[in-house]
């Protein structure tokens, strides 16, 4: 699919400022893509589309996480982690983006999976560190994202879960699996 064409069937799901952080997602995903490997034009649709779901009802999210084979666990946690294993359903079933490599980096941008592939750590990283984000120690993981995608991945995760924690939140088991593998294939 053409970018233009996916950026207007994005555009209508969200707001102008989730539309704008879609935008700085996608140049960071197709940089993060061209320095590390990834295919740029997977990045590039995987990125436009992975906050697709981010405004439907929660009800529909539940439902489809119930219906179409995902996690049951995730619906005691967080509702802020539904919107991407839905968004995924939804790329492929509304927009008819059918390329696997593509929807599972959509499917893992909020929590990260165990064993991710180059694209999914480029969708998942590009999601932090876009121009447009400004928490605490978001420049520190530009400056890694330079050198090392796994060493601004595993900040970025550690940023999350002590975000989670002082919020007093639960962390998604995911998360922390995630983290756990980064930190043990972390070069020495
Ligand atoms: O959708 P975005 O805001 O662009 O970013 P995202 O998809 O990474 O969602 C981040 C939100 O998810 C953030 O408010 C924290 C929340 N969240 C809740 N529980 C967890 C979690 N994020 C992670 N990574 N792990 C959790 O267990
Ligand atoms: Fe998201
Ligand atoms: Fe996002």
């Amino acid at each position: 699919m053409e970018r233009e064409k996916a950026l207007k069937l994005v555009k209508e799901q969200l707001t102008e400022h989730r539309y704008q952080h879609t935008l700085g997602v996608m140049e960071t995903a197709i940089s993060l893509a061209g320095r590390y490997g990834a295919d740029e034009k997977k990045a590039e649709l995987a990125a436009i589309f992975h906050d697709y779901a981010k405004f439907r009802p929660k009800e529909e999210m539940k439902q489809i996480i119930n219906e179409q084979g995902f996690p049951k666990d995730l619906l005691e946690y967080n509702a802020e982690l539904w919107h991407a294993p839905v968004g995924a359903y939804l790329t492929e079933t509304e927009a008819g983006i059918t390329d696997r490599e593509i929807l599972d980096a959509i499917r893992c941008h909020t929590s990260g999976r165990p064993g991710m592939s180059i694209l999914e750590k480029v969708i998942y990283l590009a999601d932090y560190i876009e121009p447009g984000r400004h928490f605490p120690g978001v420049d520190e993981v530009r400056e890694l994202a330079k050198e090392s995608l796994d060493k601004a991945l595993i900040k970025s995760i550690q940023n999350t879960i002590l975000f989670l924690l002082k919020k007093n939140q639960m962390v998604y088991p995911e998360t922390f699996h995630t983290y756990n593998d980064l930190i043990k294939n972390q070069e020495a």
